[in-house]
């Protein structure tokens, strides 16, 4: 049996922080209580096909309560375990417009928290793969005072954690706090993350590059000569692979373990893509660097980027180092010609 067997998310974050002695447990404990609330949200979403068979119906259920769509309900199910640990000064969110203050009544923390709840979830009907996205900053503005805005727009290589669960054939927990990105896999029978991807590493270049390729006709002249050189090359003698999920996670995850490219491009109708900066790319970004990965927005690193506002798009290139490098390469060869 490997030694990593019984290494539950809990105890692994607990001995991660015995590495830094000036650490608080603060962190440990959020991290934690991220993992509750991922549990929640996984229960909820293998019962989605359930909700027909089950005598829920249309909008409301046998108590005669509203039925909540599932991004919703994981929205609330995360404020609800993050807001009253004493940890956050402010939260943000892709399903609220605005920041997320911690009610009056819980003490404010120095830390901050942006997810998207649930990431793909106009697959859910389908039975494919979603995921829940989170990440952590420390707050720039004064202790003690409600959080602002100013402290949820920090670049991302500002973060301190960063991670994603995926609600696949299992659920899966990744995070990463900077050093070395690690992967627990839920255990239906005890309810626990238990260590199954150890230091992951992200390989230097792979086979499957992934985008949606519905949009041709829209890419930039450099992303189309890219995928016409994957197609018309072998890799390691075989042809290259095309795999497109159309869930973030799933996508990047399988990116992260196999390698090869993840794209979603700006293209002529929309100059930035469709995918957000705060909660989604910078957070993929960070966790895919930790790996060794790359990712860009064509131009610039993703966590170079300057954020503006709380639900800003960019296109993102992400994934193996060498498949990155080459389609920046095409980008800029051909960027004259655009
Ligand atoms: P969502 O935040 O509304 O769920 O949309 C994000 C999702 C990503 O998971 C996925 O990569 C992308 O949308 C797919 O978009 P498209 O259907 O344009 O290929
Ligand atoms: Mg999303």
């Amino acid at each position: 049996m490997p030694a990593t067997r019984f290494m539950t998310l809990h105890r692994h974050i607990l001995e991660g922080e015995k590495m830094h002695p000036e650490a608080t447990g603060e962190l440990s404990a959020l991290l934690s209580q991220l993992g509750l609330a991922a549990k929640v949200i996984s229960l909820e979403v293998n019962k989605a096909g359930l909700v027909d068979i089950i005598g829920f119906t249309g909008d409301s259920n046998v108590h005669g309560e509203q039925v909540k769509k599932l991004d919703i309900f994981a929205h609330e199910i995360l404020i609800k375990a993050m807001d009253h640990g004493g940890h956050f000064c402010v939260m943000a969110s892709e399903e609220e417009e605005d920041i997320i203050h911690i009610p009056k009544k819980h003490k404010i923390g120095k830390y901050v928290l942006l997810f998207d709840p649930l990431d793909g979830s106009s697959n859910i009907d389908a039975n494919v793969s979603i995921g829940t996205i989170f990440t952590i900053y420390k707050r720039i503005t004064p202790d003690g005072e409600p959080g602002t805005l100013k402290d949820c727009l920090q670049e991302g290589y500002r973060q301190v954690a960063a991670g994603y669960v995926i609600y696949g054939s299992s659920t899966m927990l990744v995070y990463t706090a900077g050093h070395g990105v690690y992967g627990f896999t839920l255990d239906p029978a005890f309810g626990e993350f238990l260590l199954s991807h150890d230091n992951i590493k992200i390989p230097a270049n792979g086979r499957i590059y992934s985008l949606n390729e519905g949009n041709y006709l829209y890419w930039p002249q450099g992303l189309k000569n890219y995928i016409k050189h994957l197609q018309s090359n072998l890799y390691n003698g075989k042809p290259f692979q095309a795999r497109y999920i159309g869930s973030m996670v799933a996508d990047i995850h399988r990116t992260l373990l196999y390698g090869g490219i993840f794209i979603y491009p700006s293209d002529r109708r929309n100059e930035f893509g469709k995918l957000r900066l705060m909660y989604e790319c910078n957070p993929m970004a960070f966790i895919v660097e930790a790996a060794g990965g790359r990712a860009t927005n064509g131009n610039q690193r993703i966590l170079d980027l300057k954020p503006e506002s709380l639900h800003q798009r960019t296109p993102i290139y992400i994934g193996s180092p060498e498949d990155v490098l080459l389609v920046e390469k095409f980008l800029h060869e051909n960027k004259s010609a655009e």
